[in-house]
């Protein structure tokens, strides 16, 4: 039976692999960080099938002593301060952990057993304003701490391949979504605001920062999928993944309000958006979700991954967000019923 380490089990993209990997007959063991309440959401209902342990990417010690213990055959490192904008806020924790922590894993891995497949989340921030659609060979020039950091570990992660010979890849995501997808990434924040106001129509307007960035979204279980056969592969290469659709931040939040009924009218300067029906104001752009640096357009060349790996998208973004908007619906619903 194969063992596999994820780190960042308890985060969108872990709990997604954590299941896949269940599914696939892997024992599954999983990094978990101590927090004053329990953040295990994600992975509760497979929770008496993995094994998990406390730990931190910033932690040497603790990573050495996990894998010395688990003695895995895969390590999928997922774990990352994952948010662009909060990593102005935080740039040195954000380089510990997105950069240092990489390479806490790829030295543990050469000096402990260079027989560990190594999977790095690697990610389409790493471009920044290449033009688009980026592929392996597009040029990278990172626009936030957060894609510094994650060149520093893409390298890494190539170079620890080259030198010591390590199974190690990187794939190289676009944006991946679904129901569980942190709140404050902006599909999710888009979805969420749709269930409550079908629960409650006198609900404050939907505050937003740039409508015009340009994303390809793709759901998250498709990924995993992906990030499977990459580390299945017989030679360790590099990937981009995505569904080589281009959607803008706009045309992400039409897509939603369309599904709850609501067709939106703009206003000129494009900083409010009104319900066409009501004439009250849904959508309002402000200032504070706006970052020091913006990456206007992530669109992915997908050639390599279907032709190599033969992986394309099954889930539909019109069905993904429906989804999301069904599933924040039914747990705010739950919610309420619980509430006495
Ligand atoms: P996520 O939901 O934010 O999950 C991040 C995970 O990392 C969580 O389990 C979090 O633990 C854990 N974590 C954060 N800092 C840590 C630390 N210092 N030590 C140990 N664990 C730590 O992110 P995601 O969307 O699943 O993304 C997974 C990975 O793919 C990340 O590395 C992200 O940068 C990368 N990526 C994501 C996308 C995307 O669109 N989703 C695209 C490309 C690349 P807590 O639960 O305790 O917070
Ligand atoms: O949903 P976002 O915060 O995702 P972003 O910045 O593209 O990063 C995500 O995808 C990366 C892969 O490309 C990952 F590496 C990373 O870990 C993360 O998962 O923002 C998407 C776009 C941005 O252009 C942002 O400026 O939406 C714009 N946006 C507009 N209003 C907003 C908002 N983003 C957020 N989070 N919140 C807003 O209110």
């Amino acid at each position: 039976m194969k063992k596999a380490f994820i780190t960042g089990i308890s985060g969108q993209t872990g709990s997604y692999m954590a299941e896949l990997l269940l599914k696939e007959g892997y024992e599954v063991h999983g990094l978990l960080r101590r927090s004053s309440t329990i953040k295990t959401d994600r992975i509760n209902h497979i929770f008496d099938k993995i094994y998990t342990y406390y730990g931190d990417l910033t932690d040497s010690l603790n990573l050495y002593n996990l894998i010395n213990k688990i003695k895995p055959n895969e390590i999928y490192n997922f774990a990352a301060q994952s948010h662009v904008k909060v990593s102005f806020e935080t740039p040195e924790y954000t380089s510990n952990a997105d950069g240092l922590g990489t390479l806490r894993l790829l030295e543990i891995i050469k000096n402990l057993n260079n027989k560990i497949k190594f999977y790095q989340a690697s990610t389409s921030e790493l471009f920044g304003n290449t033009p688009s659609p980026q592929n392996e060979d597009s040029k990278l020039e990172p626009r936030s701490p957060y894609a510094v950091a994650k060149l520093y570990s893409y390298w890494l992660t190539r170079n620890y391949r080259e030198a010591y010979g390590l199974f190690a890849v990187n794939g190289i995501l676009f944006n991946h979504e679904g129901p569980r997808r942190g709140e404050t990434f902006i599909s999710r924040k888009v979805t969420l605001w749709c269930a409550k106001w079908k629960i409650n129509k006198n609900i404050n307007p939907l505050e937003v920062g740039n409508l015009n960035s340009i994303r390809d979204w793709t759901d998250a279980r498709d990924m995993v999928r992906a990030i499977h056969l990459m580390i299945q592969h017989k030679t360790a290469e590099d990937f981009v993944v995505g569904s080589s659709i281009g959607r803008s931040v706009k045309d992400l939040i039409e897509t939603a309000f369309n599904y709850i009924g609501i067709k939106i009218k703009w206003s000129e300067d494009l900083r409010e958006g009104l319900d066409l029906n009501t004439n009250k104001i849904v959508v309002k752009v402000v200032d504070k979700y706006f970052r020091p640096l913006e990456v206007n357009k992530l669109i992915a060349d997908t050639s390599k991954v279907k032709k190599i790996l033969n992986w394309q998208t099954s889930i539909k973004f019109e069905d993904m967000i429906a989804e999301m908007i069904e599933s924040d619906f039914n747990s705010l619903r739950h919610y309420e019923n619980k509430k006495v």
